[in-house]
């Protein structure tokens, strides 16, 4: 086998001796939303992550207006919370995040647990400070496209160096 040839490994590629990663890095949006601010639980969320390894790049916290909201969630506009979600996401501060990692999005995703926060598991952020469907505690991208689209809706170029 030549130097410059690669071959599968358990983690990914070998070329020349050097491991190519398979994971990919990403960013992903995280929010910690009206219920969860309001209770004061944003500091043991950002404990969570940073206990799970993920880096939190940039954070601001805020109050959204009705039509930040509306932007913000306007892939759920014909849905029929859509009108209850936006009056939720303006109750009160929430703070936003960008979080950084091999598989970011994925990982936010599973340390956020399910949409229902009343069938999250205990162990999960959702399980632990949401109270229901609605009332889950955070939000996290879920896809890359949707990644890129949220976290520019919150930060500006500069604040994600
Ligand atoms: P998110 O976007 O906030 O991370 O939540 P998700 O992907 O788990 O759930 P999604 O389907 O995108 O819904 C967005 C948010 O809308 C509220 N919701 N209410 N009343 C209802 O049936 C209902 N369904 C969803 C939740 O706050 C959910 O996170
Ligand atoms: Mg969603």
């Amino acid at each position: 086998m030549s130097r410059h040839t690669e071959r599968p490994s358990k983690s990914g590629f070998h070329r020349g001796g050097a491991l190519l990663a398979s994971a990919a890095m990403q960013r992903t949006l995280a929010l910690v939303k009206p219920d969860a601010y309001a209770a004061g639980h944003a500091g043991a969320i950002l404990a969570k992550i940073q206990e799970s390894g993920l880096t939190i790049v940039a954070a601001k916290s805020l109050h959204l207006t009705r039509g930040q909201a509306e932007g913000f969630y306007h892939v759920h506009k014909e849905r029929p919370f859509f009108g209850d979600l936006c009056t939720f996401m303006t109750e009160g501060k929430i703070m936003a995040l960008v979080l950084e990692g091999e598989n970011a999005i994925k990982r936010w995703r599973d340390l956020m647990g399910p949409t229902n926060a009343t069938e999250a598991p205990a162990d999960t952020i959702r399980g632990q400070f949401g109270t229901s469907i609605e009332r889950n505690a955070t939000h996290g991208s879920d896809a890359e496209d949707t990644a890129a689209f949220e976290t520019a809706y919150f930060f500006a170029g500069l604040e994600l160096r």
